[in-house]
């Protein structure tokens, strides 16, 4: 084939990469379209070893291109062209050139490492959130205030949030591609420590990068910035005292099966995610979305619909996870389970 003929075939190729990567840039997922200055960071470092990468291939393909073109044998030729092994200057030239890349890049990236790994878990205008990863759900405790939540991270913008990490079982990544990632709750009861911020309002989805068992590609959370007065609000809302179901037969039931696990204000246990103020999340068990979420990018059910769903048969929804079948493990009737359903839809929080 001939070499341009090559070129005009991978012309359209190149074309239709560029299109589709460029239509990879969701806000609210995409390493590409950064929200915040970690993520930024870090784009910045992608984009500078990129740049050095693609200059380099220009100009050794462009060389050799000419040197091709321009040096090959000519008819009639027989003699051995002059031969340029041992040129000093030459070997000085291409041992300098990459030295010299490796080196922006060294410091680029040790700059950008160190800016990144800063640990202000002791500064005072930090909000400090402790991250625990479950199989398959993620558990997120702010010991300055003394609220726990699951799959939804609330954050204040324009805040260092210091994180602490660590896992009650088995490895994972903590990552929110739009904001930072990745970083890996340990096994060896070590805690890893991260910070992240979001300069503007939204909803980032955050994800568990490491194969981690049968639903980890359902362990997703949602990281949640609202406005410093939001999230005060909302702080608040957390420790507000909770409303019992009114129905005694069903608050019993409530009591005895799923306070065992779950939290809801300062009632229950630790064991499965907290679910005060479920009603106003933006999932359910963090792959159910809710149409009355805020940041949806798929439309979703209603709450109501969706924690029915989850109630009725959980493994059905997140394969292997921890929580038993509240109709054939815990006894509870569908009636009972749609009066749950019904409760936990309205525990709203307002922020
Ligand atoms: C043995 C402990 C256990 C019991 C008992 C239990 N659950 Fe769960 N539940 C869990 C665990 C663990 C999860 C997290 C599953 C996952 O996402 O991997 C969960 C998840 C949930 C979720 C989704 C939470 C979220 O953050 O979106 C809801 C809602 C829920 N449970 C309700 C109930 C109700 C209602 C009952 C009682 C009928 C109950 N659970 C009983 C352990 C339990
Ligand atoms: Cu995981």
């Amino acid at each position: 084939m001939k070499p341009w003929k090559a070129v005009k075939r991978l012309l359209p190729l190149f074309a239709g990469l560029s299109l589709l990567l460029s239509a990879c840039g969701r806000e609210d997922l995409s390493v590409l379209r950064p929200q915040g200055p970690v993520a930024e960071g870090q784009l910045g470092l992608i984009k500078l070893s990129i740049s050095i990468m693609i200059v380099v291939m220009l100009i050794v393909f462009g060389i050799a291109a000419y040197v091709l073109v321009k040096y090959r044998r000519k008819p009639g030729q027989t003699e051995v062209p002059k031969q340029v092994e041992g040129n000093f200057k030459l070997e000085i030239i291409w041992t300098a050139i990459p030295l010299v890349l490796v080196l922006i890049l060294a410091v680029a990236t040790v700059q950008k490492v160190f800016a990144i790994g800063e640990d202000y878990s002791k500064d005072k205008n930090a909000v400090k959130i402790k991250v625990t990863s479950h199989q398959f759900w993620w558990e997120f405790t702010y010991p300055d205030y003394g609220i726990t939540t699951a799959q939804d991270m609330v954050i204040p913008t324009g805040k260092k949030i210091a994180l602490e990490l660590k896992t009650a079982d088995v490895l994972h990544s903590f990552w929110v591609p739009s904001l930072a990632g990745k970083i890996d709750t340990n096994t060896d009861g070590t805690i890893n420590k991260a910070w992240l911020e979001a300069s503007r309002e939204g909803v980032f989805l955050g994800k568990c990068a490491e194969l981690c068992g049968k639903s980890h590609a359902f362990m997703e959370f949602r990281v949640k910035a609202v406005s410093e007065d939001s999230f005060n609000k909302w702080v608040d809302a957390m420790k507000a005292p909770v409303q019992t179901i009114a129905d005694p037969e069903v608050a019993e039931v409530f009591k005895t099966q799923c306070l065992s696990c779950h939290a809801v204000g300062d009632q229950g246990g630790p064991v499965g995610p907290n679910l005060t103020g479920i009603g106003s999340r933006e999932t359910v068990a963090s792959i159910l979305h809710n149409s009355e979420a805020s940041g949806k990018p798929v439309d979703g059910k209603p709450i109501k619909d969706n924690l029915v769903e989850w109630l009725t048969d959980p493994q059905k929804v997140k394969p292997g996870n921890k929580m038993p079948n509240p109709k054939e493990d815990l006894g509870l009737t569908d009636d009972q389970i749609d009066a749950i359903a019904d409760y936990l839809a309205n525990s709203k929080l307002s922020y």
